[in-house]
């Protein structure tokens, strides 16, 4: 009976690894495998971009869960210029730099987590969480903030989850335990033009400011979407 019960939990243990794996990522620009956990996203240096694309579709008829860690550097005066997380039908990233992966992206939704102000686009002088539709990176057309946050750039990984709920339509963000971001809205009628089936990618990028940014995969629930 109890050996039952310790395969059974090794064997869900596994279940659990084998889904969180940093190899079931596509990276493209300068993102790199860091370890087992994390992917490095830019290297503290100037003008650098990187993304990494999750290879399975997720099905957005059922709910999802995305719970990572995001380190966004140790450099706040200096830093830039975040990470952001881009639901796209095609494994495709858009402007990087300031537009965060999402910038020009039709349909997409977007999730930033900006650390530099681009004054130019709206944004606050605090570090800064906000949700985006159709790759606008100005908020004047964010569908939620920009809300301001205490200090993302001190070296620590910070614990984000994401959760979609397609019952109640409602994606809610949370970032070290305190909610960040809700909107509630049909992603997939009123977004993706009635498709469910997304991609989801990380991107993040510097400038003249910088800072070393990575994205450390802790689980990810969801449910597959069917080949077309
Ligand atoms: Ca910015
Ligand atoms: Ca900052």
């Amino acid at each position: 009976m109890r050996l039952t019960f310790l395969a059974l939990s090794l064997f869900l243990a596994s279940c659990v690894s084998a889904q969180s794996s940093v190899q079931e990522f596509q990276l493209g620009g300068t993102a790199r495998i860091l370890n087992d956990e994390c992917i490095r996203l830019t290297p503290d240096a100037q003008y650098a971009s990187g993304s990494a694309w999750y290879e399975k579709a997720i099905d957005l008829t059922r709910p999802f869960e995305l719970t990572v860690c995001l380190v966004l550097g140790n450099r706040d005066e200096l830093g830039a210029d975040g990470i952001g997380f881009v639901f796209h039908p095609v494994m495709r990233t858009g402007y990087r730099g300031e537009g965060m992966g999402f910038a020009g992206l039709v349909p997409s939704l977007g999730i930033e987590f900006d650390t530099y102000q681009n004054f130019h686009l709206g944004d606050p002088a605090g570090d800064h969480v906000a949700i985006t539709v159709n790759g606008q990176p100005h908020h004047y057309a964010s569908l939620v903030g920009p809300n301001e946050v205490p200090n993302l750039e001190d070296g620590n990984k910070h614990l984000l989850w994401i959760q979609w709920d397609p019952f109640r339509k409602q994606l809610t963000v949370q970032l070290d335990g305190k909610e960040r971001a809700l909107l509630q809205l049909d992603l997939v009628k009123e977004v993706f033009a009635g498709k469910a089936k997304v991609f989801w990618g990380v991107t993040a990028a510097t400038g003249r400011k910088t800072n070393a940014q990575d994205i450390c995969i802790k689980k990810l629930v969801f449910a597959e979407a069917q080949p077309d």
